[in-house]
């Protein structure tokens, strides 16, 4: 069997998600999810023009081969945009491999090791008002387990909190030439945040299993204190406390408090987690199927960590495309140490764009038993629907200075 082509969809149903679809001369064909949320284009560049012309024509069942020809091929190793390219390829090639055995991917990865896989949802408000319906509202879509973000008084816009309509603010569409800017406080939000959590535990009980994402933003004593403060609360975890690119850093908060840590979300290999999972600094790792470079290394660091009992949990925002998803939602119905997953859903038409068979009900979500990875690209209706730039916001302090979003 051999490659006859490799071509890039970008569409935009609504956001922008970028796709390689890998095709064989039997007729197999591949979808790998690629998008890079806010540097689309550079990542289909690299696929392009870089990446494609090295695939025609070789064996699409050399996985292993093929991910380390195109790692170590480069000389130029890691980083987001390179990891994201290969992660594409990877899973491609995993869906070709798993459609010609007539299987679906999880029997490729050792079988199912659990009947679904468990989710957790996003809620959150401006207020305590707000945020307990938005907690009410994902809890009566089925989640068993819910990520609680909320506004800081004093603060315009923050992390996951739908911001007011503001005439003074840009709107969503003017993000598609400028990035909206956010505002920030982190006294403000650490006095904030203990209270909010002791009156969503005093609302909905001890048992609703609560996460919260700081997002990059405190320094390590921060997040100490804010993790020590939070124990009352027993949260499920904390994510993202510090950038934690100084993985020396989390030491620091690990001395300080016993509330679970998840960490990884924009790391792309390995080495990024060394010493926080080999001194067990974290509890989850966070990293994406799309970012991580596909199943391939993403399974390895999952056998790595499971060394720690340190478990899954891959993120799922909705700049994962359905196709990075369904790899997902593989890896985690089949490895041992799965945690949990996220998962925020598509709209309707990114849905349509992107038939798919995992299925999510009762808080659970299961990769159905189409063969390969389950999903279906409809080009036409993918390129009725064409890029549009988009940028992620970016984060000021009350002086102006630029602060992690
Ligand atoms: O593109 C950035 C988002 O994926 C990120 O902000 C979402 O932090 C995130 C999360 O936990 O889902
Ligand atoms: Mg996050």
């Amino acid at each position: 069997m051999k490659i006859t082509d490799a071509k890039v969809v970008v569409t935009s149903p609504g956001r922008n998600f970028v796709t390689l679809k890998i095709t064989t001369d039997e007729g197999v064909t591949g979808l790998g999810d690629a998008t890079l949320n806010g540097r689309e284009l550079a990542v289909v560049s690299y696929l392009t023009d870089h990446v494609a012309p090295l695939l025609i024509g070789s064996d699409p069942h050399r996985i292993e081969d093929t991910w380390q020809f195109l790692y170590r091929g480069a000389y130029w190793r890691r980083g987001p945009v390179t990891m994201a390219a290969i992660a594409a390829v990877d899973v491609a090639l995993w869906d070709i491999k798993a459609k010609v055995a007539g299987l679906p991917l999880y029997q490729l990865l050792g079988g199912a090791s659990r009947e679904r896989v468990r989710t957790y949802g996003h809620a959150n408000g401006r207020d305590l008002p707000e945020l307990f319906d938005s907690i009410r509202a994902r809890l009566a879509e089925g989640y068993k387990s819910i990520r609680v973000q909320t506004g800081i008084p004093g603060l315009k816009a923050v992390y996951g909190v739908h911001s007011a309509p503001d005439a003074a603010n840009p709107t969503r569409l003017d993000q598609r030439v400028r990035p909206h800017v956010e505002d920030w406080d982190t006294d403000a939000y650490l006095r904030h945040i203990p209270g909010v959590f002791e009156a969503v535990r005093n609302e909905f009980g001890p048992e609703l299993p609560l996460l919260h994402d700081a997002h990059h933003r405190l320094t390590p004593l921060q997040a100490a204190r804010l993790g020590k403060e939070l124990e009352p609360y027993k949260l499920f975890w904390l994510e993202d406390c510090t950038p934690a690119e100084n993985q020396e850093g989390l030491r620091v908060v690990r001395r300080h408090t016993t509330t679970p840590l998840a960490i990884g979300e924009v790391f792309n290999t390995v080495f990024d987690y060394q010493t926080l999972v080999q001194e067990q600094l974290i509890d989850y790792v966070r990293s994406a199927v799309t970012h991580f470079g596909g199943v391939t290394p993403l399974r390895k660091l999952f056998d790595y960590a499971a060394q720690y009992q340190i478990r899954s949990a891959i993120h799922g925002p909705e700049d994962i495309s359905p196709v990075g998803m369904a790899a997902a939602v593989h890896l985690d119905l089949a490895i041992h140490n799965f945690g949990i997953q996220e998962y925020s859903g598509h709209t309707d038409l990114t849905n349509e764009v992107f038939r798919h068979a995992y299925t999510f009900s009762d808080g659970h979500l299961h990769p159905g038993e189409a063969p390969g990875i389950g999903v279906e690209l409809d080009e036409e209706l993918a390129a009725a629907h064409p890029y549009a730039q988009g940028y992620l916001p970016v984060n000021r302090l009350q002086d102006g200075t630029v602060h992690d979003w």
